[in-house]
């Protein structure tokens, strides 16, 4: 049984990686030449973050930083986060995204929306030059932000996310909660800071980068309102209750977590947004 990693095998698994055979493929013909599945993965995954290591560095790339990540080596149907079990309903590695249903239930996500209507104002987003706030056409929904842990229901939820995704309670911005009527829409963007722009150097002051992002769903809309992620042509249809998480391990499209709210065509749409830092944030 051969389980080096020669060059030739190195160089074999980036060029099919590259032409677009996916993993499973890989592990089984692997699996084909004597390989032991569990050693084919772990042989997969370390010459293909390898190689992502060495074009991050030849092309001069931001550092890649340890990202959230739910607990999904064994391929659980359920991630017990204390109060309840949460559904694994659809993962994808690159960009990494997972759908997860039954992380709120509908009394919950009511509350929640009855919890913020009354302090939802324009949405703002960041402003880059400066770091502070701006209206923004690319963003038409109201919204508002909780405090951390600022009701008793926004710290249950804040400690279900952070045992699902296996990151600190700390390193959480407060929750947002976002309204959006019928034509309005979030714009495809990232939601990490550019290192670039002159704003972004106060806002990663507080925390550091934003590594990972769980939107969940709190009502149905009748038409339209999902979450799109473009570079791969995925839409993640808006459920109450179920939420979807993404992360990116550097600032940078390499990524793939560029990401939108399509319009709203008919009906209302409801998201809370948990957005994870890589540190405390305060
Ligand atoms: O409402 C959405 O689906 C959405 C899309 C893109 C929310 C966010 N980004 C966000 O809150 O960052
Ligand atoms: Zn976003």
């Amino acid at each position: 049984m051969r389980q080096t990693i020669t060059n030739e095998l190195r160089q074999w698994i980036v060029s099919q990686a590259a032409a677009g055979v996916t993993a499973p493929s890989l592990v089984e013909a692997m699996r084909k030449v004597g390989w032991t599945e569990d050693v084919a993965v772990d042989a997969i995954e370390q010459v293909l973050r390898g190689h992502v290591d060495k074009v991050a560095r030849e092309q001069g790339w931001p550092a890649a930083t340890p990202v959230p990540e739910p607990a999904l080596d064994d391929a659980p149907l359920f991630i017990d986060v204390g109060d309840r079990r949460v559904e694994v309903l659809v993962t994808l590695a690159s960009p990494r995204v997972v759908l997860f249903g039954n992380l709120l239930s509908s009394e919950e996500s009511e509350q929640l929306i009855a919890q913020a209507r009354p302090q939802l104002k324009r949405s703002l987003t960041v402003q880059v030059a400066t770091g502070g706030s701006e209206v923004n056409a690319q963003r038409t929904s109201d919204g508002m932000f909780f405090e951390r842990g600022q009701t008793p229901l926004v710290q249950r939820l804040e400690e279900r996310i952070a045992r699902l995704v296996n990151w600190p309670i700390e390193n959480g911005e407060g929750l947002q909660i976002l309204h959006y009527q019928p034509g309005a829409e979030y714009k495809p963007h990232y939601d990490y800071f550019d290192p670039q722009h002159a704003g972004s150097a106060k806002i990663l002051a507080r925390g550091g980068q934003r590594v990972g992002t769980l939107v969940i769903y709190l009502n149905n809309p009748v038409k339209g309102g999902g979450t799109i992620f473009p570079d791969v042509h995925l839409e993640v249809s808006p459920r109450q209750g179920n939420a979807v998480f993404f992360s990116y391990e550097r600032p940078h499209p390499s990524t793939r977590s560029l990401h939108g709210g399509s319009p709203v065509i008919e009906g209302e749409k409801w998201i809370a947004t948990k957005w994870l830092r890589e540190r405390e944030f305060r």
